[in-house]
């Protein structure tokens, strides 16, 4: 039986949790005891770890504002899911490649990528290594193993997967990290990766974001199974299903399962049961599908309130060292907006670089009409997209 929203947590289903929903340290599912508490990141870790997923709450904050003013097309928020790709950026290490799906850019800035670089994506500036040319909020980066995701839904599971088998031929021991939603599980790409995965014992770690909504499509509509985690026995391989709102729970879990893959031992499929809070994109509205007093309860269980309350009950943080966080994000904040705002367009003749090693002559006359034709506007742009 497919489980209802207030069923997700039944234990039957399995959840694993370091953090209860008030942040108190808890045995997580199937431990001996409630002293089984796995090894937690170290301090400045787990500090880290929160100053990151903060920061993207107040970027969702600011950038959907900006949208709003018609500064930006278009922005997927994170918020309500920020403890998924933050811990996995923490499991993972900087030579592992991260195929993401729609919510994971920010492990960009789990490995040391600059955020003004961040936001010149969503502007579409000159300092965009995108060069403009993807869809506003696909953040990504070579420098960073962040592969650029796609719109389409599905692609990246069989990719990641190919470049995990890769990295075996190469004999090189990184790790591929494939996301998706519980949307995307519905996808044939799902099937195909899952199942090469499994018979080729690939080291990729395959993360279904479950947050229970694929726009407005809830997840009982994807599938008949009462959990995403235990499709992995299909295909031989282990599934653990974690509560995707307690950092602590996602990070030891991934950071397992990648140790398992580097060691190869093969994939595990890594189900997180998260909400996303806000609306799907700066294009839709919820309410037209969904009820408010499920999102409330969902609120409660904001993974960063989880883990601050985890931080100032074991005292790593104080308050007036949270006054000065929030304070240092802000200007943070502050100082990659005026960048990105302040950044050149992406020159127009650029357009119709990199595709031809020699541009066809046909493609030579387009070019000098684009060049002829005023642009048609530089800055605000018009809000556009429909994703
Ligand atoms: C192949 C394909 N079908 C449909 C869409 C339209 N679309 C964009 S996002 C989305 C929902 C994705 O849901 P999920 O995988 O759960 O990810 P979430 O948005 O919840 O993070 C859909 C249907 C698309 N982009 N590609
Ligand atoms: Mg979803």
């Amino acid at each position: 039986m497919q489980p209802s929203k207030e069923e997700h947590d039944d234990p039957a289903l399995g959840l694993y949790r370091v953090l209860d929903d008030a942040g108190k340290l808890v045995s997580p599912a199937g431990a001996a005891s409630p002293d089984a508490l796995p090894p937690l990141p170290a301090p400045p870790e787990r500090l880290a770890m929160y100053r990151a997923m903060r920061l993207l709450r107040r970027l969702d904050e600011r950038m959907l504002a900006k949208q709003r003013q018609g500064l930006v097309g278009f922005y997927g928020s994170v918020t309500g899911q920020e403890a998924v790709p933050i811990a996995c950026g923490f499991a993972t290490r900087p030579t592992d490649w991260v195929f993401p799906a729609l919510r994971e850019s920010s492990i960009l800035l789990t490995r040391g990528f600059p955020l003004a670089t961040y936001l010149a994506q969503v502007y579409g500036n000159a300092h965009d290594v995108a060069k403009g040319r993807q869809m506003p909020s696909h953040m990504a980066g070579r420098s960073a193993n962040v592969v650029s995701w796609s719109s389409v839904i599905g692609p990246q599971l069989p990719q990641a997967v190919g470049a995990a088998m890769a990295a075996v031929h190469r004999g090189d021991d990184m790790v591929a990290l494939a996301f998706s939603g519980d949307g995307a599980t519905s996808q044939g790409d799902f099937h195909a990766a899952l199942n090469f995965a499994g018979v080729f014992r690939a080291p990729v770690v395959f993360v279904v974001q479950n947050n229970q909504w694929a726009i407005s499509v809830p997840v009982a509509r994807q599938t008949a199974s009462a959990t995403f985690a235990q499709k992995a026995s299909a295909y031989g391989l282990p599934g653990v299903r974690v509560d995707g709102n307690d950092a602590l729970a996602v990070h030891h879990v991934v950071r397992t399962a990648v140790e398992r893959a580097r060691r190869g031992e093969g994939p595990t499929l890594v189900e997180c049961l998260t909400y996303r809070i806000g609306a799907h994109s700066s294009s839709d509205d919820p309410s037209r599908y969904r009820d408010e007093a499920e999102v409330e309860r969902w609120r409660a269980r904001d993974p960063l309130a989880r883990l601050r309350a985890h931080l100032r009950d074991s005292g790593l943080l104080t308050e007036p060292a949270e006054q000065a966080l929030e304070a240092e994000l802000e200007a943070e904040i502050a100082d990659a907006l005026r960048d990105a705002e302040a950044a050149p367009a992406v020159a127009t003749d650029t357009l119709l670089d990199d595709v031809y090693a020699t541009r066809p002559a046909h493609l030579e006359t387009q070019r000098g009409e684009l060049l002829r034709y005023p642009r048609p506007h530089t800055t605000p742009t018009e809000p556009h997209g429909s994703k």
